[in-house]
């Protein structure tokens, strides 16, 4: 059967597990010969947004950039998955609606993890150096995540594995017939 491009867009904390996700769905795709590419927030932002920090401009800016290029990938038949914290409604509204202008499918993604279960984490140490101050605007911390009003699905990844997750994700492709 067919397959049709689309953006999945994971939107969560810093540490929710967005990357995790967004490399296993991908792997998961790509086995089943369904084009699939990851477009993540971390690797943008040593490339194409190198430019940018994190002030709430520079972030609008920053989602503009992938919503822009994600669009690219979905019409290209590509089911792209994009994660960035993008902490505000507006900007995660306006790359929706980029995607529909083009009739392109667009699903945000909402990875809940609880804030305390992302600091808990704390793998790279950014919320530690958050709470001293060492960083600024860090999302969470003193910077705000709007959390999603109406996201077409929610994962609770501080509660439920990787792998769950991913099959949430999937039996929502196949229900939409994406994939
Ligand atoms: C949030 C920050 C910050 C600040 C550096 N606030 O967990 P990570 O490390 O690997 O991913 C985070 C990444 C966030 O970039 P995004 O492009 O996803 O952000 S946004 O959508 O808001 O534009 C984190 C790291 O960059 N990082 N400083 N102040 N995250």
């Amino acid at each position: 059967s067919g397959f049709r491009g689309c953006t999945i867009w994971l939107t969560g904390l810093s540490g929710a597990g967005k990357t995790t996700l967004s490399y296993t769905l991908e792997a998961y795709l790509c086995n089943k010969g369904i084009p699939a590419f990851s477009l993540d927030g971390d690797n943008i932002r040593t490339g194409l947004a190198k430019d940018l920090a994190f002030s709430e401009a520079d972030r609008t800016e920053n989602i503009r950039r992938i919503g822009e290029v994600a669009k690219l990938f979905a019409d290209a038949g590509i089911v792209t998955i994009a994660s960035a914290i993008s902490p505000y409604q507006a900007d995660r509204l306006t790359v929706r609606q980029l995607h529909q202008r083009s009739g392109l499918n667009f699903f945000e993604c909402y990875v809940s993890t609880s804030l305390e279960v992302c600091e808990k984490r704390d793998t790279k140490g950014l919320y530690k150096k958050a709470r001293e101050g060492v960083i600024k605007d860090f999302t969470g911390i003193d910077s705000p995540y709007e959390i999603p009003i109406n996201p077409d699905i929610v994962l609770k990844a501080g509660e439920w594995s990787v792998q769950q997750c991913v099959d949430i994700i999937i039996n929502f492709l196949e229900a939409k017939n994406i994939i």
